[in-house]
């Protein structure tokens, strides 16, 4: 049984993980729209990993006597400047929800819930994963800069590397 205490604090990173997915669905649809078929894919692929970072959360709340709660997502911004704005954003989000996940973790000691701090080491590793992705990815912007052959040919390429590296290893684990 999870205290009320963690039960909430877990419906709020089920808010946090779906509103990702959404957002992230938002930028796969503008991509898709302007051209950029392989971001796209890469985006939309994104958005599914969030949604199954949620649904595990569901699943274990529910599991745990708890209840999980469908959050009202707030519409997330439809235009974009561009691929870097697209990808500082995905980065900062990721960052922000590594912070609330080691928020939980400091959470769970405090409640000596050893169990759902145990569940929770999943997503400090995924946290990791989808970082770094995203640094990889604006690193490779930030070399291709106005080079459009250069980004047709990233463009081809993200459409595999969300397949092979987005966290892909981890998120099918459950
Ligand atoms: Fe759920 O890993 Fe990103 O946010």
């Amino acid at each position: 049984m999870i205290s009320s205490k963690i039960e909430e604090a877990l419906n709020r990173q089920i808010d946090l993980e779906g509103y990702a997915s959404m957002y992230y669905l938002a930028m796969a649809s503008w991509c898709e729209a302007n051209g950029l078929g392989g971001i796209a894919q890469f985006l939309y692929h994104h958005s599914d990993e969030e949604r199954e970072h949620m649904l595990k959360l569901f699943h274990y709340i529910n599991d745990r006597g708890g209840h999980a709660i469908v959050p009202a997502f707030s519409a997330p911004q439809k235009d974009f400047k561009g691929i870097q704005e697209i990808f500082e954003i995905v980065l900062s989000h990721e960052v922000k929800v590594s912070n609330e996940i080691n928020a939980l973790v400091d959470l769970c000691l405090q409640e000596k819930d050893y169990t759902t701090h145990n569940f929770l080491q999943w997503y400090v590793t995924e946290q990791i994963e989808e970082e770094s992705l995203a640094r990889t990815i604006l690193d490779k912007l930030a070399l291709i800069g106005e080079d459009k052959g250069g980004m047709y040919l990233f463009d081809r390429d993200i459409a595999t590397m969300g397949i092979n590296t987005g966290g892909g290893k981890g998120s099918h684990s459950h």
